[in-house]
């Protein structure tokens, strides 16, 4: 298979979860114009919403959408399950991603678009008001997050790799912004953060994603 991706962009990690538990070969493509201006080409053939990820089967058939792709493999490769067998559990990982996608990643956004522009331009009040969106949304996880290792129950599931990738944002490239701490009045959140690399998948992917971040922001 292979995997259109950047090791920046947080959505292909959660596919990258899946396809290292299923033990899945698979070749990493990175496409041109997805964290700068650089025109995206042929990649639009790939993938018509010229964004990552986009996973490309060995028959040649490309699936774009990251839950879209998790859920695929999750039928396609059913061993090891990535999503427990109780419905509501099932919900539960569902509902985290959700969580992420909808309101976390939305609340963070805006704040891409600004450190594209010099720090010297900046709007610190829209960068506050960005930042109490992020926290406010951050209390919804706090809602639901597991408290048990993983962020449903004691296993790896979808929902890891949709959290692993936004927590470590929180954590690792937030604070250029200088703003509150946002683990503070969120314990189950911020434990989950602290320990979710005890697992040695999770540890792969977050060491992946601390390579690029860095890169990203001038220390790599
Ligand atoms: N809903 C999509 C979101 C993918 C997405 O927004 N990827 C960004 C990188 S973080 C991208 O490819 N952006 C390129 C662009 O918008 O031109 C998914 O889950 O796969």
């Amino acid at each position: 298979m292979k995997l259109y991706q950047t090791y920046l962009s947080p959505f292909p990690t959660r596919v990258r979860l899946s396809l290292y538990a299923k033990g899945i070969e698979f070749e990493v493509i990175e496409p041109p114009g997805i964290h700068d201006d650089t025109p995206k080409g042929s990649y639009f053939d790939v993938n018509p919403i010229g964004r990552v990820p986009a996973l490309e089967l060995d028959d040649g058939r490309i699936l774009p959408e990251s839950e879209v792709i998790c859920e695929y493999l999750e039928d396609a490769f059913p061993d090891p399950p990535l999503l427990p067998k109780d419905p509501w559990a099932r919900a539960q990982v569902r509902l985290l991603s959700r969580i992420s996608d909808i309101y976390i990643v939305m609340a963070m956004l805006p704040l891409f678009n600004v450190v594209a522009t010099p720090p010297k331009s900046w709007d610190q009040a829209k960068i506050s008001s960005q930042l109490d969106e992020i926290g406010e949304a951050l209390s919804f996880l706090e809602a639901y997050i597991g408290k048990e290792g993983y962020a449903v129950g004691r296993s790896l599931t979808h929902a890891d790799g949709a959290l692993l990738p936004i927590l470590q944002l929180v954590d690792e490239w937030l604070p250029i912004f200088r703003g509150p701490n946002l683990w503070t009045g969120r314990p189950k959140t911020e434990a989950y953060w602290r320990t979710i690399g005890n697992d040695p998948i999770c540890a792969r992917l977050i060491d992946e994603t601390r390579t690029a971040l860095q890169k990203s922001m001038g220390r790599g």
